[in-house]
């Protein structure tokens, strides 16, 4: 795992991506959004014991500051658009990775890095955690699925007065409109964000697999979630780990799932 812009540290079954450009307030350039690429695509698979990944800011000032501003001048219609898919997929499968996913808001989570931690599973922020999606002070709107994912996490109301004002809300903000799961004090972010993570690797493996496809599942276009729940649903049942938990429940033990 050789990257320019990430560091990627690995303990006790936990990967923490660090998006590390302080200086640009961590801004995704193209290199970034292809190293997301090649960790969520390749990298995180061939760790060996994963049982999640957090994704935070380096330094104490921003989670990420958005897309790199320096890059967009001069971006023709058609350019605009591949960069936009590319980094649509990238989120994508962030969003899809079947192990709990957690941002650690450490700062200003603008534009792209709002929609970097809305692409997350879960969001921990810190306290001066900052969020907002400010494209149209730039004469774009966002690019990397923030149009649809704040609408799915705040509501149609909300989420169409922060687009169109650009208006920048603090932590406290986001969680009393559902951006984010937990407000903790600054620089404990990571520390919540792997108790978040350990709790979920208590649980059985293949059915948190199964909730974050089948809560994705609501959102997808010509998907029936109802149904897609049923096929994992019964997908589950043909688990070991489903007789583990059925029968450690019945003989009033902690159940020991395998992942099997
Ligand atoms: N890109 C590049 N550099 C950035 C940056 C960004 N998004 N944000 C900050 N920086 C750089 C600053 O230029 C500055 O660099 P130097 O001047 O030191 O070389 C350094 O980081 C420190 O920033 P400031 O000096 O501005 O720090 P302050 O504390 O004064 O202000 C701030 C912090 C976060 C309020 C301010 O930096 C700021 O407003 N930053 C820009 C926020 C923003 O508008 N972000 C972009 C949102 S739009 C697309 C797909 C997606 C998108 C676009 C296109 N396509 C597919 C084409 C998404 C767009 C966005 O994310």
């Amino acid at each position: 795992m050789n990257y320019q812009n990430l560091l990627v540290s690995f303990e006790q079954g936990i990967a923490l991506l660090t998006i590390n450009r302080e200086k640009a307030l961590n801004a995704l350039n193209a290199q970034t959004i292809n190293e997301l690429h090649q960790f969520f695509s390749q990298d995180a698979y061939n760790l060996e014991g994963l049982i999640g990944v957090i994704v935070t800011g380096a330094g104490e000032k921003a989670f990420v500051a958005g897309a790199d501003i320096t890059e967009f001048r001069g971006l023709s219609a058609s350019a605009g658009k591949d960069l936009a898919q590319r980094g649509q997929d990238v989120f994508f499968l962030i969003e899809r990775f079947p192990k709990p996913v957690v941002a650690a808001v450490n700062g200003f989570a603008l534009g792209g890095g709002c929609e970097l931690a809305m692409a997350c599973h879960l969001r921990v922020a810190g306290e001066k955690a900052k969020f907002g999606q400010p494209e149209v002070n730039l004469g774009l709107i966002p690019g990397y699925g923030g149009t649809q994912r704040l609408v799915q996490y705040i509501g149609k109301t909300k989420a169409m007065e922060l687009l169109m004002t650009a208006d920048i809300i603090d932590a406290n903000d986001a969680h009393h409109l559902g951006l984010v799961n937990y407000v903790v004090p600054s620089g404990a972010e990571i520390e919540k964000a792997r108790a978040l993570i350990e709790k979920i690797a208590s649980k059985a493996p293949i059915a948190i697999q199964h909730v974050i496809a089948s809560v994705n599942a609501y959102f997808a276009e010509n998907v029936d979630g109802f149904v897609f729940e049923v096929d994992s649903f019964g997908a589950c049942c043909s688990t070991d780990d489903f007789q583990e938990g059925a029968t450690a429940f019945l003989e009033k033990r902690k159940a020991e799932f395998k992942g099997k």
